[in-house]
């Protein structure tokens, strides 16, 4: 048992989609959570600034005692991940290998498409991650600058969230049989995306498939938390203004939680 609590680092929100998984398969682990929403988006900024950022991210969730550190944010974990969960002696896990294996798994005829911000589509790692577990694999990769800000902005239901998840998937549509969303927004976007993609198509959500293997993680080193134990309050932290983070997670997350704001060394 450890009633340590698991470490979430995002670029700003969209990681609440992971944390949401986390609530759903694992209700007893304890979250401290960091998004990093004053210099949200990270997708369209230099690789360089965005590792920087985010070893400013862990470091602050290693001074909160946590067991394991998780990366929910795509773009993090797309050109920060092997080199953070190199030099740290916790588990870190990123979004990118479950959600690579579980589009291998789920594939009957290889073709696998990627979507995600512009900077993890042109890191190209789903693809390399792919490739080297499944060589035979056909991957086809697409950057949706624009599915981002249609979330942001509240028009997850409108027509012009229709239109423009339309015309972004097109090049996809008939050539795949399995979708990776690979950006934490898109799981908001999930019921136009399977709509435009055809009901055969397999989209997943490698937030969820990391949550996964979070528990494989938790029981295998058998650091879970343990259900004697009270549970305390979950943390979350933002760079930016606190109220807003809150409103936006507890309408997300369907819970009461307390939000800090936090001001990281620049
Ligand atoms: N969804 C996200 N980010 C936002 C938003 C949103 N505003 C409305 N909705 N804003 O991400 C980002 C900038 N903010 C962040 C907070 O600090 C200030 C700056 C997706 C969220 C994924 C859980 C729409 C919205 C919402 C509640 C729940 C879900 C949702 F308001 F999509
Ligand atoms: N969290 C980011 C991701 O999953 C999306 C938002 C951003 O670009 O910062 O890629």
């Amino acid at each position: 048992m450890d009633n340590r609590p698991i470490g979430f680092l995002d670029s700003g929100v969209g990681g609440l989609t992971v944390v949401k998984e986390l609530m759903r398969q694992l209700p007893f682990e304890e979250i401290v959570y960091i998004g990093d929403s004053a210099r949200a988006p990270y997708g369209p900024r230099p690789a360089e600034q965005i590792r920087e950022y985010t070893w400013e991210l862990v470091n602050f969730l290693l001074t909160k005692n946590v067991k394991m550190i998780v990366f929910a944010c795509n773009t993090a974990t797309a050109v920060a991940w092997e080199e953070v969960k190199e030099k740290l002696d916790i588990p870190v896990l990123g979004v990118i290998l479950p959600g690579s294996s579980a589009a291998i798994k789920s594939t009957l005829t290889g073709n696998i498409g990627i979507i995600g911000t512009p900077m993890t589509i042109s890191s190209d790692i789903y693809r390399q991650k792919i490739m080297a577990l499944a060589p035979q694999m056909e991957v086809k990769s697409l950057s949706c600058p624009k599915f981002a800000p249609l979330v942001e902005s509240n028009q997850i239901n409108s027509s012009i969230a229709k239109k423009v998840v339309y015309e972004s998937l097109a090049p996809l549509v008939g050539r795949v049989d399995t979708l990776v969303l690979g950006c934490t927004h898109y799981p908001l976007l999930r019921p136009i995306i399977q709509n435009v993609m055809g009901p055969k198509v397999k989209l997943i959500d490698s937030g969820a498939e990391c949550v996964r293997d979070i528990s494989v993680l938790l029981n295998y080193f058998q650091i879970n938390r343990s259900r004697a134990v009270e549970m305390k309050e979950h943390c979350f932290y933002t760079t930016a203004n606190p109220e807003s983070f809150k409103q936006i997670a507890v309408n997300w997350l369907g819970r009461d939680l307390s939000v800090e704001h936090i001001e990281l060394s620049d």
